[in-house]
């Protein structure tokens, strides 16, 4: 499915950039998460809100595979487990899932690498897939080239410290709807806050070894006994293991 030189793109720079899906399974995608987004009352997923300068909106869908068929179809079967798997040299389990929404107003996400963020893996790979277009205005991904090859160190929000983050170049990654990023979650990354006015919305499922079992459910009851246990204090809203992100609560 990926080329030779795919492959050697994401292990030289750590991400690669792909346009796997027809428009009929773009089209479905935007029909899907619409739904997701449409559903706040008595969801059995788990959705997470911020304040904006536009009142509070939602910021994250998280958890839904077990309760959307479709969703759940498009995360675990045929090209992108079978893509993640060619990066990855063996079949791959889905790990969590998410949607980040990053409606108008929406925060951004300070420089950081998903490996800390993910218990009980040692090695996994992260898929951007565009719902809306993604650009600099809105608040697109932007990495680090080939610098996936170990924990880089880190400040007491779990995110990369200053001096690394001002030392490397960062580039902006703009996609369209449809296109899929696959990044390593070593892979350095960052995103500004949404000062468009339009949504940037992006599904992003994270994908380990098979090798190392399948913890999906093990990952998730981690996440919630530690957001049961503490918090990230009165001004941040707790998406992460990590604190990475920069939106502000809805009190
Ligand atoms: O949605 C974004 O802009 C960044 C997402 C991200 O880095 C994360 O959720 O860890």
């Amino acid at each position: 499915m990926l080329s030779q030189s795919d492959i050697d793109h994401f292990q030289l720079k750590g991400w690669l950039k792909v346009r796997p899906f027809d428009d009929e399974t773009v089209k479905n995608l935007g029909t899907m998460i619409e739904e997701l987004q449409s559903t706040s009352e008595d969801v059995p997923w788990l959705n997470h809100y911020e304040m904006t300068d536009h009142g509070p909106k939602i910021c994250r869908t998280e958890n839904f595979i077990p309760f959307h068929a479709g969703l759940r179809h498009l995360l675990t079967e045929g090209t992108l487990p079978e893509m993640v798997g060619d990066l990855l040299g063996e079949p791959v389990y889905l790990y969590k899932e998410k949607v980040n929404y990053k409606l108008t107003g929406g925060a951004g996400f300070r420089p950081h690498q998903d490996a800390p963020a993910y218990p009980f893996i040692k090695k996994s790979i992260s898929v951007m897939i565009a719902v809306d277009a993604s650009t600099e205005e809105n608040g697109c991904l932007e990495v680090c080239d080939a610098a996936h090859q170990e924990i880089l160190p880190m400040d007491d929000r779990g995110c990369i410290v200053e001096q690394w983050t001002l030392q490397h170049k960062w580039h902006s990654v703009e996609m369209a709807p449809g296109d899929v990023l696959i990044f390593d979650a070593l892979t350095p990354h960052r995103s500004g806050s949404n000062n468009s006015a339009y949504d940037r919305r992006a599904l992003f499922p994270t994908y380990n070894a098979q090798s190392e079992g399948d913890l999906r459910t093990a990952y998730y009851e981690e996440k919630m006994r530690v957001f049961n246990e503490s918090s990230h204090g009165v001004n941040s809203v707790r998406l992460s293991l990590i604190n990475d992100f920069e939106g502000k609560p809805v009190v």
